[in-house]
């Protein structure tokens, strides 16, 4: 008997059509996001479930009497949508998707922080309005960021390989917080300096970039008094969870030119974006696109798979979470 299987989302095709000649794959044909209950459902119905970020795999969800599901395998390297103690209580396997999203998600903390320092949404606003009326010197001059320091909140996979991109394509200066300094052979790669106090490298940075995970160590990290600290011309660039930044405050700073620009790929509550953030000129937004080429999204789906095949082949999965 093949194992039962649920795709909570459309997925790439190659990816889709693996997982559908193996398993006895049930995909989401319209694509809309389940709810509790239906989740709850597939929790007695499937022997996995493989979820993305819009499904809440709260505690109520994995605590389901009578579930059948013995793995969730996430599509996503970040699964703070996934209460994994109550997992791990319900005995029940959780993996997710590192190393295959990392170049892509860090170039478009790349595209964020030069748009952003650049005014290029903007300028394009402007261009599209009709309202451009040529070139001048003195037009729409944003930042130059060679030879800025660029400050890393988290030191993880993708925030390394966004401060190789800045170091060695743009000249920039690194400088990173994270729980552990990291080993030297990293901080060489990118001549990257530890900073141990958080607020210190807030208050340095020309470009603040956040790669922590989100969830409720991470909460409000920065909030409106690390805002305060940060350097009136400074970028902030969030391409982590929306959670980690007081979206509010953060619009008041970017009201205020508390600090120059943002650029945001992530939201407190997706997709509900803040308003007060909607009619700024000074903010990128961008519809949580990190890992959103047909190549990297087809290599998740792949090794979501890759871990659903080790787990029902009774071998131990390369990404155990939990
Ligand atoms: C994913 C992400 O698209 O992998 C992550 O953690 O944030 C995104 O790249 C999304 O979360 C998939 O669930």
């Amino acid at each position: 008997m093949k194992k039962k299987i649920l795709l909570t989302r459309r997925w790439t095709q190659d990816a889709e059509s693996y997982l559908s000649e193996h398993y006895d794959v049930t995909l989401n044909a319209s694509d809309v996001p389940l709810d509790a209950a239906a989740l709850s459902q597939a929790m007695r119905d499937y022997d996995a479930i493989c979820p993305t970020v819009t499904d809440a795999m709260n505690a109520a969800v994995l605590g389901t009497p009578g579930a059948r599901v013995k793995l969730i395998g996430n599509f996503g390297v970040g699964y703070n949508h996934i209460d994994v103690e109550a997992a791990r209580k319900a005995g029940i396997t959780v993996t997710n998707t590192p190393d295959v999203l990392t170049d892509t998600t860090a170039d478009l903390a790349i595209l964020l922080m030069l748009m952003a320092t650049r005014r290029a949404g903007e300028g394009e606003r402007e261009l599209r309005a009709g309202r451009w009326t040529g070139w001048r010197p003195t037009h729409m001059m944003g930042q130059s960021v060679s030879g800025k320091t660029l400050g890393v909140v988290g030191f993880g996979r993708i925030a390394q390989a966004t401060a190789h991109r800045a170091h060695h394509g743009f000249g920039m200066q690194v400088a990173y917080y994270g729980r552990r300094r990291a080993p030297a052979d990293i901080e060489a790669a990118c001549k990257a300096r530890y900073v141990a106090d958080l607020d210190t490298l807030v208050a340095e940075s020309d470009v603040l970039t956040l790669h922590c995970p989100g969830g409720a160590e991470t909460h409000h990290l920065v909030n409106r008094a690390r805002l305060a600290l940060m350097k009136p011309t400074a970028v902030l660039v969030n391409t982590a969870r929306g959670t980690v930044v007081d979206e509010a405050a953060l619009a008041e700073a970017l009201v205020t030119k508390r600090i120059a620009a943002a650029g945001l790929d992530v939201y407190e509550r997706e997709p509900v974006v803040n308003p007060a953030l909607l009619g700024l000129e000074n903010v990128v937004l961008l519809p949580h696109l990190g890992s959103g080429t047909q190549e990297t999204r087809t290599a998740m789906g792949m090794r979501v798979a890759r871990n659903v095949d080790l787990f029902f082949a009774g071998q131990p999965v390369q990404d155990k979470v939990v």
